[in-house]
Order: structure tokens, then C-alpha cells, then sequence
């Protein structure tokens, strides 16, 4: 796991592991070389973990989580290139958005442009009093390009998500979480320890459980998908399960559910 130059894998807290976007000469911009180590790490790097039950992403130093995609490599794109990337950008974070274990974006300062659709295709979003979001394209003559226009409506409505990129504007931490952007603020020193807390809890339910919840959850996004039929279809699976049993007999027990993932 350390074949990395873009990112560093921490893998200090049990079942976690930490990606840390780690270009701290240019705020984490996100290049060619993260994407394509963030595809690698989700696709199939993170089964060397072992037992591992959640991932928080967060950016090196206390300055930005990741300051948008890196303007000085996209600059010189030709239009088969640029929709290239795109897709290529959007691919991987619908890989983050469609994980089977819950992903957090720890945004420890600023996240703009590719840095803030990178947080909103994570499952949840902590963010750090010093967090600052916007979709500031606009102002380079470009759109948000890696489903940033889609997903910022997703969580905030039409009218908040067009103001946003229509003026470029950033928002503070607390506006954010009042907006739905985020799920929480974090103190700055305590952000990773509060997103760590939230995987723990989150890890005490049933692992097949987890995965189905993301999976309908996101369904309800997917034009493709009736999210109704998909639930009851899971449900149905669900029930029969190992885990399903000893949850109902944990309960009539009296004790706490010992899941083993079945
Ligand atoms: N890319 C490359 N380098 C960046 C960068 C970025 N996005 N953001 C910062 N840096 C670099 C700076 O150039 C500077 O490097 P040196 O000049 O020292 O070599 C270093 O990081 C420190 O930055 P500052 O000196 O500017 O630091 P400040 O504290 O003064 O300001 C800031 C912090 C975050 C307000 C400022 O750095 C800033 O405004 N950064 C740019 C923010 C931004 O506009 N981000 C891009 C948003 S647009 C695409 C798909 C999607 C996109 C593009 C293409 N395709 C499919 C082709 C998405 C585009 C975006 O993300």
C-alpha cells in the first residue's frame, strides 16, 4: 500500500482505513496521478485491509481538504481530452459513491471545485470549523465537471446549488451543515476522532445491512433504478439472513447482536 505518490494510506485504527490526498504543495489539487490512485485504492487495494468496516478520506495539512482539480494539468486540455477526464473523474468517485463500506470526507479547510464533488461523493461529510465550500468553475470559463452540478442539487435543492455556482461563492462550515452539505461540524483538532466515532457506531450494525442501505440509498438518485422495488427485493433477502436471526434474538435476549456478516 505504500506504491503511492499522490496518497497515504493510514491504517493505524482497526477496520479504518484513512486516505489522505497528500500534494500539500498544491493544496491537494486533484491530478491525473489521484485519480488514478483513488481508483486503485477503491477498486481492489483496499482488500489488503483487513476487517475493514469504513474509510474516511481527508486532505493533508490543516489548509485545504483538496483545492479543486489541478488548474495548471487541466489548462491545456483539447476537448476529446477534457471529456475524457471527466468521465474518467466522474467514474471514480461514482466507485467512492457506490462503495459497499460507508466512506466519510473528513474536509479539514478548503474544498472547491473537484475537492467539494470529491466530499459529496463520499456517503457522509464531517466537516472542520475552518472547512470552506464552493463550486467556483464558473470563474474559470468551465462547469463542474465530475457530476458536481448533479450532486450538489441532490443535497441542497435547485435554487441553493445554482446560486452557488452561479456566483461562485464559498460557504463557511456552519452555513453548510445548515444547508444539508455537510453532516457535521467538528472542533479542528477532533474532526478525524468524530469521523472514527461515527464508523464505530455505524460498525455495530449488521455489515450486510450497511451495504444494502447505501446501495437503495442510492438508487433513489439513479434514473435507471425504481428504488421502491430494489428495497423490497433487498428487504426480502435481507430477512433470511444469519445475521437477520440473531439480531431478532439478541433482542428477545436481552443482549448486544453478535453479526458476523451472513
Ligand atoms: N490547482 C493547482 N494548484 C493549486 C490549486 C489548484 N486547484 N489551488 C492552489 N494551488 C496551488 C497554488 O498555485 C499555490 O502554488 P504556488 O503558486 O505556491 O506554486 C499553492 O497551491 C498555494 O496556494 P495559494 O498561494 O493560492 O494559497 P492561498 O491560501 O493564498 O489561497 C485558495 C488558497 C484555495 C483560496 C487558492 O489557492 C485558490 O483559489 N485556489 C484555486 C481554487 C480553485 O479555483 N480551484 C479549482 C476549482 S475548478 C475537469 C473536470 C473538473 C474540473 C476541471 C476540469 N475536466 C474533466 C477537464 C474542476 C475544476 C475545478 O476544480
Amino acid at each position: 500500500m505504500n506504491q503511492y505518490q499522490t496518497l497515504k494510506i493510514d491504517t493505524q485504527n482497526a477496520g479504518v482505513a484513512i486516505v489522505v490526498i497528500n500534494r500539500p504543495k498544491a493544496l491537494n489539487a486533484l491530478n491525473k496521478a489521484v485519480f488514478r490512485e483513488l481508483d486503485a485504492f477503491f477498486s481492489l487495494d483496499y482488500k489488503q485491509i483487513k476487517n475493514l468496516m469504513g474509510i474516511i478520506i481527508t486532505g493533508v495539512g490543516e489548509k485545504a481538504f483538496v483545492a479543486g482539480a489541478d488548474i495548471k494539468e487541466f489548462a491545456t486540455l483539447d476537448q476529446e481530452q477534457a471529456t475524457a477526464l471527466s468521465q474518467n473523474g466522474k467514474d471514480v468517485f461514482d466507485k467512492i459513491c457506490d462503495f459497499h463500506l460507508p466512506v466519510i470526507a473528513a474536509v479539514n479547510g478548503y474544498a472547491l471545485g473537484g475537492g467539494c464533488e470529491l466530499a459529496m461523493a463520499c456517503h457522509l461529510r464531517w466537516a472542520s470549523k475552518n472547512a470552506r465550500f464552493g463550486l467556483p468553475e464558473l470563474s474559470l470559463g468551465l462547469i463542474p465537471g465530475y457530476s458536481g452540478t448533479q450532486r450538489m442539487v441532490e443535497l441542497i435543492g435547485k435554487a441553493k446549488a445554482l446560486e452557488l455556482m452561479l456566483t461562485g461563492s464559498m460557504l463557511d462550515a456552519s452555513t453548510a451543515a445548515n444547508l444539508g452539505l455537510v453532516n457535521h461540524v467538528s472542533e479542528e483538532g477532533a474532526l478525524v476522532a468524530d469521523c472514527l466515532m461515527v464508523l464505530g457506531k455505524i460498525s455495530r450494525n449488521a455489515p450486510l445491512a450497511i451495504k444494502a442501505t447505501i446501495k437503495t440509498v442510492n438508487a433513489f438518485f439513479d434514473k435507471q433504478i425504481n428504488g421502491h422495488e430494489l428495497e423490497t427485493q433487498i428487504f426480502g433477502g435481507l430477512m433470511v439472513t444469519e445475521d437477520a436471526k440473531e439480531g431478532a434474538k439478541a433482542f428477545i435476549e436481552k443482549r448486544k447482536a453478535d453479526f458476523r456478516g451472513m
